[in-house]
């Protein structure tokens, strides 16, 4: 597919007032098609090259936590910030409807990217462990997320989908989980919680067609099983957050706060784009990013 052509999809994402009603409800709501089936296949060649250490804009993502002949062929492969290596992965995760969608459900005027992530759970892949979002972003101010979970295979419940806990986003905050890759038990810290807010766990699986995909809360816990089907599963995710967020003073993020500059808590849109505002306003570099006119900061 010639690249420039799959950055300009036909459809254009909006949510329904039942969808945003659901997902206030549920903490989540799941969508058959977010962005058009051929985006979706666009990033999916993408992976193999990824993974392997083949990066289209010449930048190393920001983690890139697995590598052929070096790490258990069983974990599920995860890149964090391949946007930043791959324009038909910029193409999905830094769309103007998705950002708009994340605004519309987060109560904010505009949207940035935090992190995207790039999951590939191969057949016989295993769990990763159910947890809150939120727990991993006490670097910025607020700690807060919307996500758009973006399957670029049929996802089924057999094959590791991502699975949402309803309601869970009213429940306490929790904290980082024990164990996130690969965990025998991942449903471990979430029984605890439960049990602490006496409530039954109520899993619903996220079973949709390439390019459907759900959002969800960053208070919502979520997590996903082994895939026991035959087809990987390969999913991008745009982890965003309100276009006011600041980086906090006083908390150090592992990673991510190596973006903070001294004196100053305000997030570069170069490494936390603004993807929509109500104004009107995108981080200007995106589209031409996104069209391969310029590369990476260029
Ligand atoms: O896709 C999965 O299995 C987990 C994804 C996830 O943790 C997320 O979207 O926040």
């Amino acid at each position: 597919m010639d690249a420039a052509v799959s950055q300009r999809p036909s459809h254009r994402f909006e949510l329904t007032d039942e969808q945003i009603a659901s997902f206030h409800e549920d903490g989540f709501v799941i969508v058959d098609r977010i962005v058009d089936p051929g985006l979706a296949s666009a990033a999916l060649a993408r992976f193999e090259p990824m993974f392997s250490g083949t990066f289209e804009t010449g930048l190393y993502p920001d983690e890139w936590n697995w590598r052929p002949g070096r790490d258990d062929p069983s974990l599920t492969r995860q890149i964090c910030n391949g946007w930043k290596s791959d324009r038909d992965v910029a193409a999905v995760v830094l769309r103007e409807d998705v950002g708009q969608a994340c605004a519309t459900l987060g109560g904010w005027p505009g949207t940035r990217l935090s992190q995207d992530n790039v999951l590939w759970k191969p057949p016989g892949g295993r769990p990763l462990g159910f947890h809150q979002d939120a727990a991993y972003d006490d670097w910025a101010v607020p700690a807060e997320f919307v996500s758009c979970w973006v399957a670029l295979d049929r996802t089924t419940a057999g094959g590791g989908t991502l699975e949402f806990v309803a309601g869970s986003h009213r429940w306490r905050s929790w904290g980082m989980i024990e164990e996130f890759h690969g965990p025998e038990d991942p449903e471990r810290d979430l029984r605890k919680a439960a049990e602490l807010e006496g409530v039954e766990v109520r899993k619903v699986a996220v079973e949709v067609p390439p390019g459907g995909g759900a959002f969800h809360s960053g208070r919502t816990w979520h997590g996903s099983g082994r895939n026991l089907g035959s087809a990987p599963r390969r999913t991008l995710v745009a982890h965003c957050t309100t276009s006011e967020a600041r980086f906090s003073s006083h908390e150090v993020g592992y990673i991510y706060s190596r973006y903070k500059r001294f004196g100053d808590d305000s997030m570069d849109e170069t490494h936390f784009p603004i993807t929509w505002r109500e104004d009107g306003y995108r981080s200007p570099f995106i589209r031409p990013y996104v069209d391969r006119e310029i590369g990476w900061g260029g």
